[in-house]
């Protein structure tokens, strides 16, 4: 019985609506013509050349007179200049007789990796027509790819906790981003020519941006064999100077690295006075070098010097067990850095130390703060040139740096 009245008042009112809008003309009622985008929702693969779609906007009864409707395009996730040609209040004149209208629609097709995204095409402000469906969602779908994902990232190796009793965390880059993050780091691009040709070890490398790659929690440098900017190799180099320097602390590196004569991957650090006090008097703390030709070994230097005349430096040199190579995992490089001391740690296990007692007289540059490099050199002084051997692309992947501080 409530069901009943329900329906009755329902059907009541929606009556009653009827007819007073008949009566408000007083004429003899002539439907206005309709008025409708002739597309559903769609979904399209974005390409990497631009796409065109046509869509109809039809008009429907009898049209007497001019019917005037405007199409726009909104902006979703997808936006307009990027990803479509915006459409800006298209107005779309319907004259007597004319009863269909078409849009173009432009779908910018690129080889940039994205979101699937989407946007809207309306129809608003019609005259003298009643209009419906008069919105539609178009939704593009990525069809591109980030190449650095096909990289093989190994799965295993060594690892270091987030923590250590009586130390902060106070800086850490997990990579995680999809570009290197500029508030940390910054590329050194060229061959270091003028004033510093081959970086001042005869290396062979043209440093670019385009050689770090992002990929699942990892930064990749990759040093290729193409000629570039007058060499015949790429690679990339990237520094925290001015953005994140230390003095002192825990810093880990977990990090696989490249192998192959003439190779030279190196985790690094330079005093922060460099530009006042020149190489080697502000000191080098050479975190992990490793020489393609020997995969199994890593080497933790410190250099310094009151002038370069006088340049010094302390190494030791740390091997995995026979038949491993760091090319394999994940190995993490460590130092522990305190006044008057540095220890340099591989997976753990001490190394190296040094002190100023170590350093034959000369002044100890390592009680001041520090800026990180890392960087792929190919070829140079301390590697020598690839040869028929070497195999290219080499990478070094490093999943994380973290700097650790005592409380
Ligand atoms: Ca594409
Ligand atoms: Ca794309
Ligand atoms: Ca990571």
């Amino acid at each position: 019985m409530k069901n009943y009245i329900l329906s009755a008042l329902l059907l009541a009112t929606a009556c009653w609506s009827c007819i007073k809008e008949d009566d408000d003309t007083g004429l003899p009622q002539t439907a206005k013509p309709s008025l409708a985008l002739d597309a559903a929702n769609i979904v399209i693969t974005e390409g990497n050349a631009d796409t065109t779609l046509t869509f109809k906007v039809k008009l429907g009864g009898l049209n007497l007179t001019n019917v005037v409707v405007t199409a726009a395009t909104m902006n979703g996730t997808a936006v307009a200049g990027n990803d479509f040609i915006l459409i800006d209040n298209q107005k779309l004149l319907f004259g007597p007789s004319v009863n269909e209208k078409e849009i173009t629609l432009t779908i910018r097709g690129d080889l940039v990796k994205e979101e699937d995204e989407t946007f809207e095409l309306r129809l608003f402000d019609a005259a003298n027509a009643d209009l419906s469906n008069d919105r539609i969602t178009i939704t593009i779908l990525n069809d591109d790819i980030n190449p650095a994902d096909f990289i093989n990232i190994p799965e295993t190796g060594y690892t270091t906790p987030e923590s250590y009793d009586g130390y902060n965390l106070v800086w850490q880059d997990e990579f995680a981003g999809e570009t290197l993050n500029p508030a940390n780091w910054t590329y050194e691009l060229g061959d270091g020519c003028p004033g510093n040709c081959g970086w001042g070890n005869n290396e062979l490398e043209y440093y670019r941006p385009e050689n770090t790659l992002m990929t699942r929690g990892h930064m990749v440098i990759e040093a290729k064999q193409e000629n570039f900017g007058g060499k015949n190799y790429t690679s990339s180099r990237i520094i925290t100077k001015n953005k994140r320097e230390f003095k002192y602390g825990r810093i880990d590196i977990r990090a696989v690295l490249p192998e192959g004569k003439g190779l030279w991957p190196a985790l690094w650090m330079l005093g922060e006075n460099i530009d006042n006090t020149s190489w080697p008097a502000c000191g080098e703390i050479d975190i992990m070098e490793l020489t393609g030709e020997r995969p199994n070994r890593i080497i933790g230097t410190a250099h310094f010097g009151a002038n370069l005349s006088q340049h010094q430096f302390r190494t030791a040199a740390k091997f995995l067990p026979a038949g491993q190579k760091f090319s394999q995992e994940f190995h993490v490089f460590s130092i522990i850095w305190k006044e008057d001391q540095i220890e340099w740690y591989m997976d753990d296990q001490l190394y190296h130390t040094i002190t100023p007692a170590n350093l034959n007289g000369q002044p100890y540059p390592f009680n001041q703060p520090f800026f990180f490099i890392f960087n792929v050199a190919v070829g140079g002084n301390l590697p020598g040139s690839p040869d028929a051997t070497t195999v290219f692309p080499q990478r070094m992947i490093v999943d994380y740096v973290r700097v650790f501080q005592q409380q």
